[in-house]
């Protein structure tokens, strides 16, 4: 499998001389004094890949940024931001309001403090009265993807800039159908989200759902799901399907989190044992999962929607971000696993 890593992709290191540096959740008019910026301790250079594809080598980028560090107070507890050097991709993008993320979740907290005015639109699609996260699952997704940076306030977000939509297709216990799951998907392609994040698994496949996943595609979107919390090689959909980023979770040492499902329809391993994010009622907690893991790379997939260009001329964007994302992954270890 191959976990993400911060290295670079060229293409990305192409683009970044041409963009306008825009550095965390700061409203308009505010400029990054050097106040403001700590130097971090040098990128490390990616281990060589364990697989024969060289050409991951030439996507390492071995130069030193200086690097905001924002002012939220738990951010020394977001390890997962470092590791996959968020900090660094913030001084190209931090995100855009125009990227819409939608969270197919258990609803989300939509005024808790770090998240309120990042919603900016919602359906329920359970029989729960509302829309809010009375489970507690959707609302950590939602402050890994987007809490507000740099508002002396909570954590931060990886694409702090991007705006949420609250698609409720998990009740409040949790419970979602594949139907339920498939009609908000296609609802939220149809309302112009970029990014879909399901951290949700279902144990059994679904033809609805992976025409939904397929649609999603169709469209230029990109939709990330979690790869399951079994510890096993078991698939579970929409993350198998091939149309749909499947997310296993890595611990701080970049091993494999033991709950975490792996193997080859796996397609990238990312942060999600420890995660640090917002939880209902203005509170705040560590969550493991690979829910949390398909939230980083959601996140990352919102930042990189304002970076990559179509070079393949398609008209679509969702291509060149997904291969962004796994040409800056490296091969991981799986001990145990093979
Ligand atoms: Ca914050
Ligand atoms: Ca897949
Ligand atoms: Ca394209």
């Amino acid at each position: 499998m191959k976990t993400l890593k911060f290295t670079l992709p060229v293409l990305i290191v192409v683009v970044i001389s041409h963009l306008i540096i825009s550095i965390g959740g700061l409203g308009a008019g505010n400029l990054v004094t050097s106040d403001n910026i700590v130097r971090l301790s040098p990128v490390a250079q990616a281990e060589t890949p364990a697989s024969s594809d060289d050409s991951l080598a030439d996507a390492v980028l071995p130069v030193q940024f200086e690097t905001l560090i924002p002012n939220d107070p738990h951010l020394e507890k977001q390890w997962a931001l470092s590791q996959l050097q968020i900090p660094e991709f913030w001084q190209t993008t931090s995100g855009d309001s125009e990227i819409l993320v939608a969270i197919l979740d258990t609803g989300i907290d939509q005024d808790h403090e770090d998240l309120d005015g990042k919603v900016v639109a919602e359906i329920n699609f359970t029989d729960s009265p509302t829309s809010g996260d009375i489970y507690g699952h959707g609302t950590h997704i939602a402050g890994i993807i987007a809490a507000y940076s740099n508002n002396g306030v909570g954590i931060a977000g990886v694409a702090p800039e991007s705006q949420l939509m609250n698609v409720k297709v998990a009740g409040d216990s949790g419970g979602c159908q594949a139907s339920t799951l498939a009609r908000g998907i296609i609802w939220a392609v149809d309302n112009g989200a970029s990014v879909i994040n399901v951290s949700i698994e279902l144990k059994e496949p679904s033809p609805e759902l992976e025409d939904a996943v397929n649609y999603v595609w169709s469209k230029g979107a990109v939709i990330i799901a979690a790869a399951g919390n079994e510890g096993s090689e078991s698939p579970v959909y929409p993350a198998y399907y091939e149309n749909c980023i499947a997310v296993a979770a890595t611990r701080q040492d970049d091993t494999l989190a033991p709950l975490s499902n792996y193997g080859d329809w796996v397609d990238v391993t990312a942060p999600g044992f420890n995660i640090y994010s917002a939880l209902p009622d203005n509170g705040y907690g560590y969550k493991s999962g690979t829910s949390f893991a398909s939230a980083y790379v959601s996140g990352l997939a919102a930042l990189l929607f304002n970076v990559v260009t179509d070079t393949n001329g398609d008209g679509k964007l969702n291509d060149e971000v997904r291969a962004a994302i796994e040409n800056r992954c490296q091969q991981v270890g799986i001990s145990g696993t093979g």
